[in-house]
């Protein structure tokens, strides 16, 4: 048996300067693994708990050493002569030490540092690359290469909201492999500077790694990154297609019940906004729109997948914080078609796999994603391939943080074993 010999927690940076947890965790027999957590800016309200000191003194309040303590002490104490091959039963234990839903006491943020550096000393101990280690967690006989949906144009909390819309992305769906996905959005990013540049627009990075160029309202970076597809010389609905992320939650004022688009100088209410994004699905070759409501809009959120389900892909993010209830609450009442999966939401890599079983299950599209603080951890890359998610959102194909998940692809890709996404024909048939 490959027993825990003890878990360590440090205090290490993410992408924005701010703290987070990072752990290492030693088996009995020597091998020892590593993994650190991410953190978002447009967080939805039922998240897993991120634990921070508050001490305002230090980091301004995010310090995570707490966390770590409890790494140190209460975590590492329970999981001592645990099996580490056993990441169901170790995530239940971190569950039941915790004792709270959301896991508010120990912190997410060190249950789930936990929770992934257990599952890279499986891969290790098992001698499989991660992904296939994830395959088996998942139940997954063949895992597959995931289309990339690449950050270009950022808005919203990532980019000091000079756009309203946070987040407009490309997705290569001509691609056939992974390298030519990546070099195919790598094209687009650049004629995007080039674009930006000519026009006297700031060419500057956003927290995620794409230009900020403010354009005052959705329709105008639409047209912008169609211009930039263009500039690149490729084929707007053809080679490249556009996915949107409103993240409409860092927009929705709860006292009037409308959405302000600040930097259009609007307030729209959910059916405005409902017409906005049909009309821009009308327009553009739009494939994917992620949280175009407020994540309690649950009625919104239906009227929503009536009109546009069948068009486009509707990803809920904020509106299902990676929870199986709320997941089942959406599936149920005919809310999206898909879910992004983030891993410090649910706080536990067993959890994060049953959301992606449970959304299987219902013909759910499954997006893994990163969050816009994030560290050089590259698990992000193995648990899209690993649970044939399909697809992966990880930001632009800037700075290290989001490069690590895009060239721990690359490696992965030389197993000539694996298939890559297409963009099923289905979803671009409109
Ligand atoms: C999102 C993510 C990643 P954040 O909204 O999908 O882009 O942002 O990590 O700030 O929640
Ligand atoms: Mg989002």
């Amino acid at each position: 048996m490959n027993v825990i010999h003890s878990v360590h927690g440090r205090q290490v940076l993410d992408s924005r300067g701010r703290p987070t947890v990072e752990v290492e965790l030693c088996l009995q027999d020597g091998v020892v693994a590593r993994a650190s957590v991410p953190s978002g800016a447009s967080t939805g309200t039922h998240e897993a708990h991120e634990l921070r000191d508050g001490d305002k003194t230090v980091f301004n309040g995010l310090g995570v050493l707490s966390a770590v303590e409890h790494v140190d002490k209460e975590i590492s104490a329970a999981l001592r002569g645990h099996d580490v091959m056993d990441q169901r039963g170790c995530d239940h234990l971190l569950r039941e030490l915790d004792g709270t839903p959301g896991l508010s006491r120990l912190g997410a943020n060190a249950v789930l540092g936990t929770s992934l550096a257990i599952c890279r000393a499986s891969a290790k101990v098992s001698g499989q690359p991660l992904y296939r280690r994830i395959a088996d967690l998942t139940g997954i006989a063949e895992p597959v290469l995931p289309m990339p949906m690449v950050n270009i144009l950022s808005g919203g909390l990532h980019a000091g909201r000079g756009m309203d819309v946070q987040d407009f992305l490309a997705v290569p769906i001509a691609a056939t492999s992974m390298l030519e996905a990546i070099q195919l959005t790598a094209r687009v990013r650049d004629a995007a500077a080039a674009v930006c540049a000519e026009r006297g627009l700031p060419t500057l990075l956003a927290d995620e790694g794409g230009l900020s160029p403010g354009c005052r309202t959705g329709r105008d970076a639409l047209e912008l990154l169609m211009a930039s597809i263009e500039r690149a010389e490729l084929e707007p609905g053809v080679d490249i297609a556009i996915a949107i992320d409103v993240a409409a939650v860092s927009l929705y004022d709860g006292t009037s019940g409308e959405y302000h688009l600040v930097r259009e100088g609007r307030r729209a209410s959910a059916a405005d906004m409902i017409d906005i994004m049909s009309s821009w699905v009308d327009d553009f070759p739009i494939v994917s729109i992620e949280d175009a409501l407020d994540e309690e809009d649950w009625a919104g959120w239906q009227a929503l997948t009536a009109r546009l389900g069948d068009r486009v892909r509707l990803i809920g993010d904020d509106l299902f914080t990676t929870n199986p209830y709320r997941l089942s609450q959406g599936i149920a009442e005919g809310c999206a078609t898909g879910v992004l999966v983030k891993v410090n939401q649910n706080g536990t890599l067993t959890g994060t796999l049953d959301v992606v079983s449970a959304a299987r299950d219902a013909d759910y599209v499954c997006v893994v994603s990163a969050r816009s603080g994030e560290t050089e951890d590259d698990f992000l890359a193995d648990l899209a391939v690993g649970t044939a998610a399909g697809q992966i959102k990880v930001g632009s194909v800037r700075s290290s943080e989001r490069l690590a998940k895009y060239n721990q692809l690359i490696r992965i890709a030389e197993d000539t074993a694996l298939r890559f996404s297409p963009f099923p024909a289905a979803a671009l048939a409109r």
